[in-house]
């Protein structure tokens, strides 16, 4: 059996797909989608979009058509809830992640005080100085356009922090007096919307949200000792 991983490495998308690898005990192996290069790839990957998981020749496109089907390729353990009203729940929280919650951090990641530590990261695969220094100017451009098409890019900072400082109190509130966010058990929902705050948490304006709400820190925390978010070769 193979399964292998086509992946941005810095992708929230791609963590959440290794973690639920792991906390399943599969091993597999992983190849990183040149930043540079994303046509390299396009075989694999129908939409251009990434992960992609193929498992023995199978191609499963999107992190959570890739969860849903280890959840049916490997069942034990189960992140999908077995309650149908938590299945629910965490399917409406994993798309809530996914779709919108991503695009604080694309939004935030843009503003001058963040972009510097962001288009490094990004660019920490490339050799090319030449590559480096045009995609460093292009990259700024090309993220203000996508998050501008959303809308999100067209908020000042003041009005995205206290749209985001919303979200964090709503799930601050979802976790009071219970451990996980759909069920009695950790599931899809807790892992996507983690892997979201983590990406977030490299900006310092979403790190100060986050430990000023305890009952979500300490979720935070339950999470990642649960289903660890390992495999990344640069520090967030
Ligand atoms: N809904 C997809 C989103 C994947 C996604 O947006 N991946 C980004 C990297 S974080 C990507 O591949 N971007 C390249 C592009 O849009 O062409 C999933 O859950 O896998």
């Amino acid at each position: 059996m193979t399964l292998t991983l086509y992946q941005y490495e810095l992708s929230p998308y791609a963590d959440k797909v290794r973690r639920v690898l792991r906390l399943k005990g599969l091993s597999f192996d992983t190849v990183e989608v040149p930043v540079t290069k994303p046509g390299k790839y396009r075989a694999v990957s129908p939409t251009g979009k990434f992960p992609v998981l193929v498992h023995d020749g199978t191609t499963i496109v999107d992190s959570t058509d890739i969860v849903r089907h280890l959840d049916k390729a490997f069942p034990s353990p189960r992140v999908a809830p077995d309650d149908p009203a938590h299945a629910a729940l965490a399917t409406i929280l994993e798309d809530w992640a996914d779709e919108a919650l991503y695009f604080y951090d694309l939004t935030m990641r843009n503003w001058p005080q963040n972009r510097e530590w962001f288009i490094r990261d990004l660019l920490h695969n490339e050799k090319s100085g030449l590559a480096r220094s045009l995609l460093a100017k292009l990259i700024p451009g090309a993220l203000e356009k996508s998050t501008k098409a959303q809308g999100l890019g067209r908020k000042s900072e003041a009005t995205v922090m206290a749209d985001l400082a919303a979200q964090y109190d709503a799930l601050d509130r979802l976790l009071q007096g219970q451990g996980w966010l759909a069920g009695p058990r950790l599931s899809t929902a807790d892992i996507a919307v983690r892997v979201m705050l983590n990406v977030l948490d490299r900006t310092v304006e979403a790190k100060a949200l986050l430990h000023a709400r305890p009952a979500l820190l300490d979720w935070a925390k339950r999470v990642d000792s649960a289903a660890p978010p390992e495999g990344l070769s640069i520090t967030p």
